[in-house]
């Protein structure tokens, strides 16, 4: 029997791929994203592995439905998904689903440029600009950013001890810099990165709490941040962020940007209007800037914006039949 048809537009943010999808939503229960991102895991979650798993997705996939806005002064709403579930932000998945929406006629702005979107995390700003029917930038002013953890010591079974921070750019992400057991993502291989990965997030989960003080849904460190030196003279830093079980994103990663950018404001190394270009593991960038300081429970915190760019590259309809022995996916 057909469980689903899904119409998708296929992108990728600066390499990493974006699956908007949209037909097939299902109806969801919140007065806000957060709430449904949790009705979404509760009772929608085949959809998510259906079309983010192999055979129709891979590793690295990730997606998002466009939902009208919760509240009608905004201009839209983004449930992200991918391989590990549903994000509370993503940045290179709302990079590419604003690309994708305009150009597609799926967004209507009421100020041409600008866009305010729901997202679980919160609400962001969003500016693009589009020469005809293509959107050739999106920078989207991010949610309130911040260091929770700095300078930390975790013991990592088989690689040693690890200095970390712990930072907060819409998911809570372990930052790893360079030193004696770890020499930088340019002298790593992907393999490398990958095998280790898992082990830092489940030592720094295990001795970092993390629990956002606004909503206690978002919790636990979720990504790994490797730093590196770039390779663009442009770049101020490279990095590779983990996530899910085996995914390393190629776009600098707009979440993980954010937390980078909070962790280098907390320690005195950017300040409030500075600019901050990330590079991924594949050479593709993203500019960063400290918009502006603010707090968060207190503590101090940024807002962060973050420019990208993004490219359609195909129109995909996936059926989802439960004759089919795949037809939720599997990962091996
Ligand atoms: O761009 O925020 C991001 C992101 C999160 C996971 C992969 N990309």
């Amino acid at each position: 029997m057909i469980k689903g048809t899904f119409f998708c537009i296929d992108a990728h943010t600066c390499g990493n791929p974006v699956r908007l999808i949209t037909s097939g939503h299902p109806p969801l229960r919140g007065r806000n994203m957060s709430e449904k991102r949790q009705d979404f895991l509760a009772h929608h979650d085949w959809i998510r592995q259906a079309l983010m798993f192999e055979p129709r997705g891979h590793d690295m996939m990730s997606g998002a439905f466009l939902y009208p806005p919760c509240d009608s002064a905004n201009d839209g709403a983004i449930l992200f998904v991918e391989t590990s579930g549903c994000l509370p932000m993503c940045g290179h998945g709302t990079i590419g689903t604003v690309t994708a929406a305009l150009e597609a006629g799926l967004l209507t702005p009421r100020t041409p440029g600008q866009l305010r979107l729901e997202v679980p995390a919160g609400i962001i700003d969003v500016q693009y600009q589009q020469t005809g029917a293509k959107v050739d930038w999106v920078r989207l002013t991010n949610i309130a950013s911040y260091l929770a953890h700095a300078d930390k010591v975790i013991d990592v079974p088989g690689l040693g001890q690890l200095k970390v921070d712990v930072a907060y750019g819409g998911n809570y992400y372990v930052i790893v810099e360079p030193q004696e057991c770890f020499p930088g993502i340019e002298h790593w291989s992907a393999d490398q990165l990958l095998r280790w990965s898992p082990e830092v997030r489940a030592a720094a989960d295990a001795a970092l709490p993390c629990i956002h003080p606004d909503d206690p849904t978002v919790r636990g460190v979720s990504h790994v941040l490797w730093t590196g030196t770039p390779k663009n003279p442009d770049s101020h830093a490279a990095n590779a962020v983990f996530y899910g079980d085996r995914a390393l994103d190629r776009s600098p990663c707009g979440t993980g940007t954010s937390a980078r950018m909070a962790q280098r404001f907390a320690k005195g190394l950017l300040a409030e209007g500075e600019s901050f270009v990330h590079e991924s593991l594949i050479g593709s960038q993203f500019v960063g800037r400290v918009e502006r300081v603010t707090e968060v429970a207190g503590q101090p915190a940024i807002i962060p914006s973050i420019q990208g760019w993004a490219r359609v590259h195909g129109h995909n309809t996936l059926v989802v039949d439960d004759d089919d022995p795949y037809a939720f996916g599997f990962q091996v």
